[in-house]
């Protein structure tokens, strides 16, 4: 089976987790840059702004910031169509709430998407991937505020306006539904710049800061469309669907509300509107939001052009006893174990199907090209003496997705635009802070305490999907 011709193949990495130059001309403290690094299996920490003695791996990343021409010439002979990456808002406005861009950030910008270009590789740009500039944090509360949506749009009119002849694909926030985890700091922390306080409601905080999120994403796309006709403005979501754990109907209304909470940050996106039961059941839960009718009105001027999404895995969950009638979904303590599928190192579980299920789900609900944005398994991966890396494993996840993917195109009639897995080249997980939960095509020489000569180097996953790039597809 091939993919049409156009198709864009690629790879995806995001600004934090590559760049390194954490300080570098001019740029300004992220989120990312007071998280510390932590184990397969508990949290990173996050420091009251940046400690001595704590380690932070986003600072140094894997130095893409000065080895991108390098980097950027191995996808182009992977053959890449297109390359996805982010804007750190906080090299363009160090503090976020600053009037004038920095220059020298935009400067670097205009050198990595000018590098692209040489190749032919379409940049495919996300403006927010969990990076907002820690000032707005301990400033506003990030999203928290209606002030931040301020500064989150001046941001992107800068940017956009800026790279408008550079850039065609943007996608506005990373992921914006991993909030629906409201309990877990890291999603809040990365997602919305927010941190909870004592005695507060996380899902009331989360409802709110989502909201001026979906607000903003309709002010980018209306100006991005009155600014240039030619620019496709996306949504992101993480798309884990929600299986129900058995046919009990119970545990169906439990799945489908889990899948409802997972997805209205979409459902606003495309449809220019909030779903019914949402509304609902924010009243019914008084989380007194402030929700005004001029930001209902923007919704509907903002709807966007396609939807991105990352593919990693699938969950289940089943109804408790004694359910609410909302089915509430609380992320952090209603998923249960799905006994058919197996899973990663980091507790991943791994379901091809669950992709080409997804791709069906979100054709049928909202109608609209899809881009898989990231797709891919963090390993342990070994370099031998002889500097290869034997990732068979890896060959094996990805190209069972493909498989999916493609089946999804040719015999469901799907429209995807292209396929970027995670990641294009080793960088630093988002969750764990690890070099060595690993993705990409190509290693790095660097480990979790930040050692390592930072080379590069091909691995056997490199030369397979030049392959599947250049047989658009057909040899897996
Ligand atoms: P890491 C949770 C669930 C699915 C995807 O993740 C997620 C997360 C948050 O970690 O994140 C996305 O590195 C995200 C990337 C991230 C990638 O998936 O935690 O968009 O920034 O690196 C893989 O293993």
């Amino acid at each position: 089976m091939q993919v049409p011709e156009n198709f864009l193949w690629g790879g995806a990495i995001a600004a934090h987790q590559a760049e390194g130059a954490y300080n570098t001309d001019g740029k300004g403290l992220s989120v990312a840059d007071v998280m510390t690094a932590a184990g397969n299996f508990d949290e990173r920490r996050i420091t009251n702004g940046v400690k001595t003695g704590e380690f932070y791996p986003n600072h140094e990343g894997i130095d893409f910031y000065h080895q991108f021409p390098e980097d950027i010439k191995l996808f182009a002979e992977m053959g890449f169509k297109c390359f996805r990456t982010s804007i750190a808002w906080s090299r363009i406005f160090p503090n976020g709430d600053e009037e004038e861009p920095n220059e020298a950030g935009l400067k670097f910008y205009d050198r990595l998407f000018d590098e692209c270009h040489k190749y032919h590789i379409e940049p495919v740009v996300t403006l927010s991937h969990f990076e907002m500039p820690y000032h707005l944090v301990t400033e506003y509360g990030g999203f928290r505020s209606r002030k931040v949506l301020d500064c989150f749009v001046h941001f992107a009119q800068a940017v956009i306006t800026r790279y408008q002849h550079k850039v065609k694909y943007w996608l506005t926030f990373n992921e914006i539904n991993n909030q629906t985890n409201y309990d877990r700091a890291f999603t809040l922390f990365t997602n919305s710049g927010v941190q909870i306080h004592e005695g507060e409601n996380a899902e009331a905080v989360m409802y709110q800061a989502a909201h001026y999120e979906v607000v903003a994403s309709a002010k980018v796309v209306k100006f991005a469309h009155e600014l240039n006709s030619n620019l496709l403005i996306g949504a992101m979501v993480a798309f884990s669907p929600v299986y129900p754990a058995t046919d009990k109907p119970d545990d169906l209304l439990k799945a489908q509300r889990a899948m409802q909470s997972r997805f209205w940050f979409s459902d606003v996106q495309v449809e220019g509107s909030y779903p019914a039961w949402l509304r609902k059941y924010q009243a019914a839960k008084q989380f007194n939001l402030d929700i005004t009718d001029a930001d209902l009105a923007v919704l509907k001027q903002g709807q966007v052009d396609y939807l991105g999404f990352s593919y990693y895995m699938s969950f289940a969950t089943a109804a408790r006893p004694g359910e609410d009638e909302f089915y509430s979904y609380n992320e952090a303590t209603d998923l249960v174990e799905n006994k058919y599928v197996p899973k990663s190192d980091w507790g991943w579980q791994v379901d091809p199907k669950g992709l080409r299920y997804a791709l069906n789900w979100m054709n049928d609900r909202y109608h609209l090209p899809l881009f898989v944005v990231e797709n891919g398994i963090g390993a342990i991966d070994k370099l031998t003496v002889s500097h290869q890396v034997h990732d068979d494993y890896r060959i094996k996840y990805l190209r069972d997705h493909i498989k999916q993917m493609e089946l999804a195109i040719n015999d469901d009639g799907i429209d995807v635009m292209g396929y970027t897995p995670w990641s294009a080249i080793d960088i630093v997980s988002a969750s764990t802070g690890q070099l060595s939960k690993r993705y990409g095509f190509i290693y790095v020489d660097r480990d979790d305490q930040g050692n390592g000569s930072l080379k590069r180097y091909r691995k056997d996953s490199f030369y397979w999907y030049q392959k599947v790039i250049s047989t658009r597809g057909e040899k897996l």
